[in-house]
């Protein structure tokens, strides 16, 4: 019931109630964890606003992850809230709609850097500015990934390439800031219906073939992910950093 008493934890990521990243947040509270969360724009501060308030977090800032300016003023607000983070949830990417129907042999150069930047540069630059924060007790810090990551999924695209570089990212900064016992981990969830999959043509169809190819024979859910994120956020996961954990009712592992 209390495995989050008195830890403090940042999630950058949710929009609404589909997001991943409020199922962490529920699970979290439930575990008696004290949060905070960001906001990308003014429309989705209307949205997470009172989803924050449910579980009585009084710290909600704004963060878009393609301005230094914005991280570096969210860790200066966090250090003088709290002082000190024992974890962080990110979990947020994005990919330029128009890189995303055209083939991938003709993504541009501007489409593939803000995929880049905003869904696997962000990880880096937040940890960095974290790390003054956590590098007197440690910490955990979460990413979300999938498996287009790792291979050529149909209309995945530049943003595989992005999760590819994400998931790079996760090992060089768990070599980095292990010194400091901060853990570094990605999750590669299955396909879930959130916003940020309502804009991909055929998603149902993507999730019924899923559901019948994956061991378990059926789709991953918000809640599937939260547990095994409480594991890596928590002390139960003391001996892991740098690793890649499939949520994904088995997929990966089988073929045809
Ligand atoms: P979501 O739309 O609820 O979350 C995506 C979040 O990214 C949103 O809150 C959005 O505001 C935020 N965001 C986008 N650009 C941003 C910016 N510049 N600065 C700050 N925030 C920004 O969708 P979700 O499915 O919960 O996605 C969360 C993470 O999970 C993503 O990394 C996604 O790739 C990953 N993921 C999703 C699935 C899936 O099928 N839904 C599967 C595996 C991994
Ligand atoms: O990471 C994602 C999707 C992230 C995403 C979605 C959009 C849609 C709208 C990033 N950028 C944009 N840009 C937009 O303009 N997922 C893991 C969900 C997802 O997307 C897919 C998937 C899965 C799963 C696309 C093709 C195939 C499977």
């Amino acid at each position: 019931m209390e495995l989050f008493k008195n830890k403090k934890i940042l999630l950058l990521g949710v929009a609404n109630k589909k997001s991943i990243a409020w199922s962490i947040a529920e699970a979290l509270s439930n575990e008696g964890a004290e949060l905070a969360f960001t906001y990308v724009n003014e429309a989705i501060e209307k949205r997470v606003r009172p989803l924050a308030e449910e579980l009585n977090s009084k710290i909600i800032l704004p963060c878009d992850v393609q301005s230094d300016e914005e991280i570096e003023n969210l860790f200066a607000e966090l250090e003088s809230r709290w002082g000190t983070i024992d974890g962080i949830v990110h979990s947020i990417a994005y990919a330029d709609g128009e890189d995303l129907k055209k083939p991938f042999s003709q993504t541009s150069r501007a489409g593939f850097h803000t995929a880049l930047d905003v869904s696997a540069y962000s990880l880096v630059a937040v940890a960095g500015k974290a790390f003054p924060l956590m590098k007197e007790k440690g910490g955990s810090i979460i990413t979300l990934t999938y498996l287009g990551a790792q291979r050529a999924v149909p209309n995945y695209k530049v943003m595989g390439v992005a999760k590819a570089a994400l998931e790079a990212s996760v090992r060089y900064l768990a070599a980095d800031l292990g010194e400091n016992n901060i853990r570094v981990n990605a999750l590669s969830a299955g396909p879930i219906k959130t916003l940020a999959a309502s804009g991909i043509p055929q998603f149902r169809e993507l999730m019924a073939k899923f559901a019948a190819a994956a061991p378990l024979k059926r789709n991953v859910t918000g809640e599937d992910v939260a547990k095994t994120a409480l594991f890596y956020l928590s002390d139960l996961s003391s001996g892991i950093t740098g690793e890649t954990t499939f949520i994904d009712c088995g997929f990966n592992a089988v073929a045809l």
